[in-house]
């Protein structure tokens, strides 16, 4: 087809005159094209080049020091943008690499886009052990939304296209885009070339509800004695914040917010649930999911967390469901009033036609505001003990202060105990700054999480982050120095996962579940230039907290925190398979 392209050029100029671009530069321009503009990235063959220009062209190209990293951030760049975060990696072993990113982008819904050079086709497809030989486009096919390749230059423009397409539209996801390196420098008339270029029109077009389903689902929550709206991060990446807001305050139920759509509305918010989670799952009899899937961390939406007698029976509520996936519904739980759209169309309907609705039943928001209130009394008074050694809600009490002074810093955590705590104490104020392990719980989108939302946002960074959970991502803390950028790291360190107190039966080595005893991971920091402090005290913490914020360098917090304080995998131990057989 580039031969085609050559031949279809304007025969008003010689053939040696023309202008001539190549697959560099249409992928640039393609990029460009469509607003990509920052690419998280590793360099290398095939693609080591392609950076530089890309770079010289005016895009951001963000160099990491390992593909996973630079793909997590291209996926959370997807969430808090709508727009597909791009990656970019070189052949197999950097493909794979990054293909954990791109597999957690499509089961979070992300939009992300992998972009990896592959080595020769006709040697890869003849197995003939090219360097870095593999068939990529094989391999990401089952783990993501879409994976295309582009063997032609004039096709570059088609293929970003449909990519930007497949990971933005519907479902958002990861998609694969495979480019074997003989693309690069193939050469097509710069005029054909351009005009071959898409620039994507709607990329994520309205999905409008059906008028009988809005109408259900207005029935279903206007039966509802005890209603309960549950915010999901699919309601955070819709971006239709001021809807979501009318829809809930109208409605007067409570509601609450999955980990990341805290903030959504304020978590201090007078109908905010999150103080009584257990209660309003158990008591709802309507629930209506907006941008929540009924999976694990709902409880599959059955069993006693929803007032079902046993572990997996139905608790008898009904449920209304928001989402843009039409085959979510009835995944765990039967779904009465399904209502498929995007978010911010169905909120948009349901607001449109909602007309007078009174207010929840005395009786049921009562309920509710007591057991908030409980709960908050008997987290004040733990969070105001100040033990030695500093505990998990001593350090947290402190971060959960600096957050509220600073509701538009990007809020980054990961971990078990560093997670769970951490979400339970750290309020929110705003939508989508609270980012984390989503999904899977998956270690390791720390550092990326922070450069991603430093770049995105262009405000501080804080993150919470476990030491174990920490370390699946720390060298990226030269990318942090390296870009100069407001990120403030808290290593919850406990010396270990989940506890640092485990020893080995036999005496041999050190439990799977220990790291070395008071390790030190504020001189990482310091290698690199950026600031690492040490604090064994809240008040240490504070002042840390404070000057990082002040000064804007990057710096790394090591919060000595007592290795007894953690419970076995935080929240979740349930999850933990017990042994059939006893010793
Ligand atoms: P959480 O973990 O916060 O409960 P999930 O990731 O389980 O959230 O669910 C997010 C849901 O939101 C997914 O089912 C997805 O299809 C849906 N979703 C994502 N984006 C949109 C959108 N723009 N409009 C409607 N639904 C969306
Ligand atoms: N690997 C990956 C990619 N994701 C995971 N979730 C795990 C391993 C298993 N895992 C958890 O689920 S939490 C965790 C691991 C290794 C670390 C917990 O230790 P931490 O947090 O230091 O980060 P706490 O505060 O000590 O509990
Ligand atoms: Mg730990």
């Amino acid at each position: 087809m580039a031969e085609a392209a050559l031949k279809e050029s304007p025969a008003s100029a010689p053939e040696d005159e023309r202008e001539l671009t190549d697959g560099f530069h249409l992928i640039i321009d393609a990029l460009k094209l469509n607003g990509l503009t920052t690419i998280y990235g590793v360099p290398g063959i095939p693609i080591t080049d392609f950076g530089r220009m890309a770079q010289a062209s005016g895009i951001r190209v963000l160099s990491f020091r390992h593909e996973q990293n630079a793909g997590y951030a291209a996926s959370i760049a997807g969430f808090l943008t709508k727009k597909p975060g791009v990656c970019l990696t070189v052949s197999a072993p950097g493909f794979l690499n990054g293909l954990t990113a791109l597999a957690h982008a499509t089961t979070n819904c992300f939009p992300m886009i992998l972009i990896s050079g592959s080595s020769e086709r006709e040697i890869v497809d003849l197995q003939q052990g090219d360097y870095e030989e593999m068939d990529q486009l094989a391999i990401a096919k089952p783990l993501c939304k879409a994976a295309f390749r582009v063997l032609h230059a004039a096709d570059i423009g088609i293929g970003l296209a449909r990519a930007i397409r497949a990971a933005v539209s519907g479902r958002p996801g990861g998609v694969y885009l495979d480019l074997p390196a003989k693309l690069f420098g193939q050469v097509m008339d710069a005029e054909a070339g351009t005009k071959s270029l898409v620039k994507v029109i709607d990329a994520a077009p309205a999905q409008i509800p059906a008028p009988d389903a809005v109408k259900r689902a207005l029935d279903v929550l206007k039966g509802a004695k005890r209603p309960l709206i549950i915010l999901g991060k699919g309601a955070a990446y819709a971006q239709a914040d001021d809807a979501i807001r009318a829809l809930v305050e109208k409605s007067g139920a409570p509601f609450l917010p999955m980990s990341m759509a805290k903030g959504l509305l304020s978590d201090l918010h007078p109908q905010c649930a999150g103080a009584a989670r257990s209660t309003v799952l158990k008591d709802a009899d309507v629930v209506m999911l907006i941008g929540a899937r009924l999976n694990w961390l709902l409880s599959h939406g059955k069993g006693k967390t929803w007032g079902g007698k046993g572990h997996k029976d139905w608790g008898g509520q009904k449920f209304i469901q928001l989402d843009i996936s039409p085959q979510e519904a009835d995944s765990n739980v039967r779904i009465d009033a399904p209502l498929v759209g995007d978010i911010g169309s169905c909120v948009a309907a349901l607001l449109k036609e909602i007309g007078s609705v009174s207010k929840p039943p005395a009786e049921w928001l009562n309920a509710v505001a007591e057991k908030k209130k409980g709960n908050v009394a008997k987290m004040t008074e733990t969070l105001a003990k100040n033990p030695t050694p500093m505990n998990f809600h001593s350090a947290l009490n402190v971060v959960r202060d600096i957050v509220k002074a600073n509701p538009d810093a990007m809020f980054v955590n990961e971990g078990a105990n560093a997670l769970d705590f951490t979400r339970s104490i750290v309020d929110m104020y705003k939508p989508r700054k609270r980012i984390d392990v989503g999904t899977w719980g998956i270690m390791g989108v720390g550092m990326g999480y922070c450069v991603a939302a430093a770049v995105v946002s262009g405000q501080q960074v804080i993150a919470v982050e476990g030491d174990s959970a920490f370390g699946f991502s720390g060298m990226e803390v030269e990318t942090v120095c390296r870009y100069d950028l407001p990120v403030c790291i808290v290593v919850m360190n406990n010396n270990g996962v989940y506890k640092g107190t485990d020893q080995d039966p036999t005496g041999r080595d050190p439990a799977p579940t220990v790291f070395v005893k008071g390790a030190r991971y504020d001189r990482l920091m310091e290698a690199f230039g950026g600031v690492g402090v040490n604090a064994a005290t809240p008040a240490e913490l504070r002042k840390a907290m404070e000057e990082a914020i002040r000064s804007k360098k990057p710096t790394l917090i090591n919060a000595v925190i007592d290795e007894t304080a953690g419970t076995e995998s935080g929240r979740i131990t349930s999850l933990n398979p017990t042994a059939g057989k006893k010793k």
